[in-house]
């Protein structure tokens, strides 16, 4: 089937919005049946938000020149008819680009100024700050201004040697990297250092992002970019040109800021562009299909991957064949081979990703519901035994019934202080979990590295003081790990007693796991370690440049922190609401059995009204387990096919 990659990913699209309603309607459901306690919810919320909130960074990297605008023009901005990225020879994108759609703002171009850079503040702190950047109103409806506007991003200042190395843009360390000197001695520097573009395209309102890059220079004065924003992408896409071949700045590029570990698994595609420069009205189509092969096997060997990594493209040919209808240019341009490679790699992954977390927060939040529904269960059994013994019993059988009852209830009253003491210990080890865990800490820990990399630079290498760092904060996850295993064995072990003094069935919930939280502290050591250790480690040697790297790091690390943070209290919040549901049906049910007793003694029917109404109940909570095994059921199974599943529905409509 050959989709373009618009199309999947509006299938993909369609999925995510799709469960996030089911989600919704389990959500309600399970509220109006009293099954939706505080740790379910927050489950729910979060799936939600996970799935519509999903996005997918697509970054476009390459040497200036190569077509990288001209691409995404041809890939995601056919349909306005022309190109909107600015593409044409020479410089013009000199700033990174992000598309992305943010319907909180309106549509507009948001550029950071450049001398932002004087200022130590990482990329996603100014992000916070939009008072900082400049902003211009965009008119989607009205491709000529679009595309006007969008040139802003192209615009260069001219400034002083001086000026460009305080900008960080000048390096006499690295004389060919530096930008030309004009007779007045001033050299032409980027206006504008990074640049958000908010419209209301389709496939950018459906989480899609785009990411624009300038040349090498320009990545290279941004580390944040390779060591955060570039890593985080769910696709990379490296560009050549099939006229220039694969030169040094090209290899400069690739190996400085691209290659990663085997075990990542984002996809990485790249592509030559230009292959229309090597149609040749005088060769035979044979003949230039044998030439582009050709370059292909180079390229893949020279970048050291394998040849079906490296995709032949023509991107001004493939926008201009979709302008204009034309079916053979497109064929010709190839550029639907890169759609759907691109398609299939970032959707599949997507969803396999997406897939594995609705089916583990599924699967829990059945076995949280199902335990309620079976203390329901127990308690109906209970009282009908209970009222069965009761039949053909006189009016003093039935008093001292009721006498026991009330008994009953004051003793589990009492149990109340016992679970307080548990809940107190709880949260003081939680609160020691966010300490470690706070901004705070790792505030202190970022001060400590940064003090390192300036001391030392690059004279001893950059490997210890990472080294040491991220084994400082392994350390802090280790005893998160420790303090939550802690929290769990007091959990389990007053869980059990419960069970046993109420005949509860509560089990403590698994604790968090942290392997993913390590394995991302690990790529992120990789990423700074493989940066600094390439060619940029002279420039520790700048305050500024290590200053802007550890930033950089402390706004990653966050980010894990955080996440680590949220399965920690989901986990506490999951557990606590365990036990206040069973708490509470334990407390109804006392009410309930008291309720009956009063009604068989005052009318004389009332007591086989009471066991028809719990055989009802019975009956009732039955219906209820096996809805509730539908929706899951149903939300777990659209995972694996979203596309068979949807193909199914509309064919048994
Ligand atoms: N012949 C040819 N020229 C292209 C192709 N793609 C881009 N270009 C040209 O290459 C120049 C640079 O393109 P641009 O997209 O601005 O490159 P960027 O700097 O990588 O973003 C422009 O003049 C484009 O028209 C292509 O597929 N074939
Ligand atoms: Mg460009």
């Amino acid at each position: 089937m050959s989709t373009s990659f618009n199309e999947q990913f509006d299938q993909h699209g369609a999925w995510r919005r799709e469960f996030g309603l089911r989600l919704k309607l389990l959500a309600e459901w399970m509220k109006d049946h009293d099954l939706l306690d505080a740790g379910v919810e927050e489950r729910l919320r979060r799936l939600e938000m996970q799935v519509r909130a999903d996005k997918v960074m697509v970054a476009f990297v390459g040497e200036f020149s190569r077509g990288k605008s001209e691409l995404i023009n041809a890939i995601f901005f056919a349909g306005y008819g022309r190109r909107i990225m600015p593409a044409s020879a020479g410089r013009t994108t000199m700033c990174p680009t992000e598309m992305g759609y943010d319907a909180d703002v309106p549509p507009c171009l948001r550029l950071l100024p450049i001398e932002t850079r004087l200022q130590p503040q990482a990329l996603m702190e100014w992000r916070m700050a939009p008072e900082k950047w400049t902003r211009v109103d965009l008119d989607v409806n009205d491709p000529q201004q679009l595309a006007a506007a969008l040139e802003m991003v192209a615009q260069t200042r001219q400034v002083t040697k001086d000026d460009a190395r305080a900008l960080g843009l000048w390096h006499s360390e690295t004389p060919d990297d530096n930008p030309m000197v004009d007779a007045q001695g001033l050299v032409e520097v980027p206006r504008w250092r990074h640049a958000l573009i908010n419209i209301a395209h389709p496939l950018l309102k459906q989480g899609l992002v785009i990411l624009d890059t300038p040349g090498l220079n320009a990545i290279g004065a941004e580390p944040e970019l390779t060591v955060s924003l570039l890593p985080q992408a769910q696709a990379v896409v490296f560009i050549l040109g099939a006229d220039t071949g694969v030169t040094k700045s090209d290899l400069s590029i690739w190996r400085e800021h691209l290659i990663v570990d085997s075990d990542q698994s984002d996809v990485r595609l790249v592509v030559l562009n230009k292959i229309d420069t090597l149609w040749d009205a005088l060769s035979s189509s044979a003949q230039v299909h044998a030439q582009i092969e050709r370059q292909c096997a180079s390229t893949a060997e020279i970048l050291g991957i394998p040849r079906a990594n490296v995709i032949p493209v023509s991107a001004q040919k493939g926008l201009v064949a979709k302008v204009t209808d034309d079916p053979k240019l497109l064929a010709a341009s190839c550029l639907p081979d890169l759609e759907r490679a691109l398609g299939q790699g970032i959707m599949g992954q997507r969803q396999k990703i997406l897939g594995a977390v609705v089916a583990s927060g599924i699967g829990s939040l059945r076995q949280e519901s199902g335990r309620v529904i079976h203390i329901r269960r127990r308690d109906l059994t209970e009282q009908m035994s209970e009222l069965k013994g009761l039949q053909g019993k006189n009016a003093s059988v039935i008093k001292h019934m009721r006498t026991r009852i009330t008994q009953e209830q004051a003793e589990f009253d009492l149990s109340g202080a016992k679970i307080h003491a548990v809940r107190s210990v709880h949260l003081k080890l939680l609160r020691e979990v966010f300490d470690s865990l706070s901004g705070a800490a790792l505030k202190a820990e970022m001060a400590q590295l940064n003090t390192a990399l300036q001391q030392k630079g690059f004279k001893i290498g950059i490997k210890k003081p990472y080294a040491e760092t991220f084994e400082r904060l392994r350390a802090v996850f280790k005893r998160v790990q420790g303090l939550c295993t802690e929290i769990h064995t007091m959990l389990a072990a007053t869980f059990r007693q419960l069970n046993g003094e109420h005949g509860f069935s509560l089990q403590a919930p698994a604790q968090p796991d942290f392997t993913t939280h390590l394995s991302d502290l690990d790529a992120v050591e990789r990423g700074h370690v493989q940066y600094l250790g390439v060619t940029n480690a002279f420039r520790l040697a700048q305050a500024d440049f290590s200053d802007r790297l550890v930033r950089a790091l402390a706004t990653r690390l966050r980010t894990i922190h955080e996440a680590a943070l949220a399965d920690v209290e989901l986990w506490s919040k999951t557990a606590a609401a365990q036990l206040d549901a069973q708490l509470r049906e334990r407390r109804r049910n006392f009410g309930r059995r008291i309720e009956a007793i009063d009604r068989i003694q005052q009318a004389t029917g009332g007591l086989n009204d009471r066991i028809a109404e719990i055989e009802g109940q019975e009956s009732t909570l039955n219906e209820l387990e096996s809805k509730l095994d539908e929706l899951t059921e149903y939300l777990m199974r659209v995972r694996q096919a979203p596309r068979e599943e949807a193909a199914a529905a509309v064919a048994g409509a």
